[in-house]
């Protein structure tokens, strides 16, 4: 399985496209902009790509910008709220960024969701 269980394991899920919508940063709302975002989960961070060959020249170090999310502390959880659309959860890091990620395949959405949780419980009890 892509998804590795252990706990001191680091979680790892392979690049994907998620639907991303960052709603604030530091505490301060954003306006609403959805965009189709490569998804990295590698070695308990996360990364967001404008697309997957980014992943690719940032690992080749030729600076290729991806936006990393500090999970350590951050909450994870669906919602029916924050948005219209279907299999929507959001990520709320502690230094007061909000993302909401979404998909419409549930199978897939639920597997980010639960690694992505899963990685913020590990890294807060550290
Ligand atoms: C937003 C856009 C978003 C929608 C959002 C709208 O309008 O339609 O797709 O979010 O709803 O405000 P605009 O492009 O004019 O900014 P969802 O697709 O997630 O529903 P919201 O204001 O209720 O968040």
């Amino acid at each position: 399985p892509e998804l590795s269980l252990g706990a001191c394991d680091q979680n790892s899920l392979k690049g994907e496209y998620l639907n991303k919508a960052k709603i604030a940063d530091g505490g301060k709302k954003l306006r609403k902009n959805w965009t189709s975002t490569w998804v990295v989960l590698e070695d308990n961070r996360l990364f967001f790509y404008k697309e997957s060959k980014q992943e690719a020249l940032a690992s080749l170090k030729q600076g290729c910008k991806s936006e990393t999310v500090d999970l350590c502390g951050a909450l994870v959880g669906w919602t029916t709220e924050k948005s219209s659309r279907k299999h929507v959860f959001q990520i709320t890091t502690s230094c007061g960024q909000e993302f909401l990620l979404q998909g419409d395949n549930y199978p897939t959405i639920c597997k980010w969701h639960d690694a992505i949780k899963k990685t913020a419980e590990a890294l807060s009890k550290l």
